[in-house]
């Protein structure tokens, strides 16, 4: 199935607040927010208000700040929660009910019957208090299919809006994903939602594959962010569909992204990563000869990703061993100065051997460009 339309759930004021790092002031909630409403995404998903006073204050302020983005909060399944969650003026509520074995036996101690029936209940008052409602089953990748079955058929027979797929340990792969969903948008008309923690390296992949299965939602948060080694990045999300078709992200303000991704890292006290997708240090950057000498003539050659796109450049990178002919001349014209192709050749042999010892300077380089001129 190839993929038109999806939504972006952005978690990293819900799931990013489980991150070991974060304690987000309410001030720092709006902002990011307001942020994440600007960059473009389809939902914010909040922490249950009822973790602490502070955080149900802190959903009533968010929710009513007039964003375009739809607010949600997130709670367990009780008829208390919803309440509280309710109230505070939300768009819609996910709420989450554990169905693998570990969950029924060390958790809540309740079989798929009743699982059934107190999801029942809390639906029906979340529906009709005008809110939307998501069904997500906990750990569905360690559940039984035939009990997944069950539960999001008698869930969205309910009228949810979605039922929700969680990664919660990031044990799935993209090939359980495909058939999972193809399977469930068979038998269900509500919209699917996907959650991936990242364990095992396949989140991205894993959400990817769900929208090209039929899943309509897919949970991210902002560099990652949210417990363990966290969820599905929003960045690297967008870098994914970005290479797949270009046009399927152009309602996000994809410019913002490194705006976003710094806010967030300072406020959780952490660096983005030098390897991140699209921000990272180097994610643009290109080093030896081969690829300098392609991307100065079509960065194609070498990039799937345009960086001018999300307002950021591409470097190339010249005074090292592994540079080429063509990344000196480059920079060198860029000084003025201009080199037959025999002398471009011994400036370049003359280049590595000096930067066997080490990468040479900007200026160091720049230095020796111009003694060749006058010697
Ligand atoms: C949690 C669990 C959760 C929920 C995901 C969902 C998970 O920390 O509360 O509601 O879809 O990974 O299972 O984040
Ligand atoms: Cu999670």
């Amino acid at each position: 199935m190839s993929i038109k339309e999806f939504n972006i759930i952005d978690s990293t004021l819900r799931e990013g607040e489980q991150f070991a790092k974060a304690h987000y002031t309410t001030q720092q909630k709006i902002q990011i927010a307001q942020a994440l409403d600007e960059f473009g995404v389809e939902y914010i998903e909040l922490t249950s208000p009822v973790a602490s006073p502070q955080s149900f204050e802190d959903c009533k302020t968010i929710a009513n700040l007039g964003l375009k983005t739809k607010i949600l909060t997130h709670t367990r399944c009780h008829m208390q929660d919803a309440r509280q969650a309710v109230a505070t003026g939300v768009v819609g509520v996910d709420i989450l009910f554990g169905t693998s074995s570990y969950l029924r036996q060390f958790s809540h101690g309740k079989n798929i019957d009743q699982i059934i029936e107190s999801a029942r209940e809390v639906i029906e008052f979340i529906k009709g208090s005008g809110c939307e409602v998501r069904f997500s089953s906990e750990d569905t990748f360690r559940s039984e299919e035939a009990d997944l079955l069950r539960v999001y058929q008698a869930v969205d027979a309910m009228g949810v809006d979605r039922v929700g797929l969680a990664d919660t340990v990031g044990v799935a792969t993209p090939r359980q994903l495909y058939t999972l969903v193809s399977e469930l948008r068979r038998h269900i008309k509500a919209g699917i939602e996907f959650h991936g923690h990242n364990d095992s390296g396949c989140a991205i992949a894993n959400s990817f594959t769900a929208l090209e299965a039929g899943a309509t939602h897919i949970d991210t948060s902002i560099l990652g962010i949210g417990e363990r080694n966290g969820i599905t990045p929003l960045g690297g999300f967008i870098a994914r569909l970005y290479s797949y078709n270009k046009d399927l992200v152009k309602k996000y303000k994809l410019d913002m992204l490194y705006d976003l991704e710094k806010m967030v890292a300072d406020v959780v006290g952490i660096d983005i990563p030098f390897n991140n997708y699209i921000t990272g240090e180097t994610s643009f950057t290109h080093k030896a000869g081969m690829h300098t000498k392609a991307v100065m003539l079509n960065p194609g050659a070498y990039e799937i990703i345009d960086p001018q796109d999300f307002g950021l450049q591409r470097t190339i990178s010249i005074a090292h061993r592994l540079t080429g002919k063509n990344a000196i001349q480059n920079r060198a014209r860029e000084l003025g100065l201009h080199f037959g192709d025999s002398q471009l050749r011994e400036i370049t042999d003359e280049i590595k051997r000096l930067a066997d010892a080490g990468p040479l300077s900007t200026g160091q380089l720049d230095e020796l460009l111009r003694s060749w001129v006058v010697a």
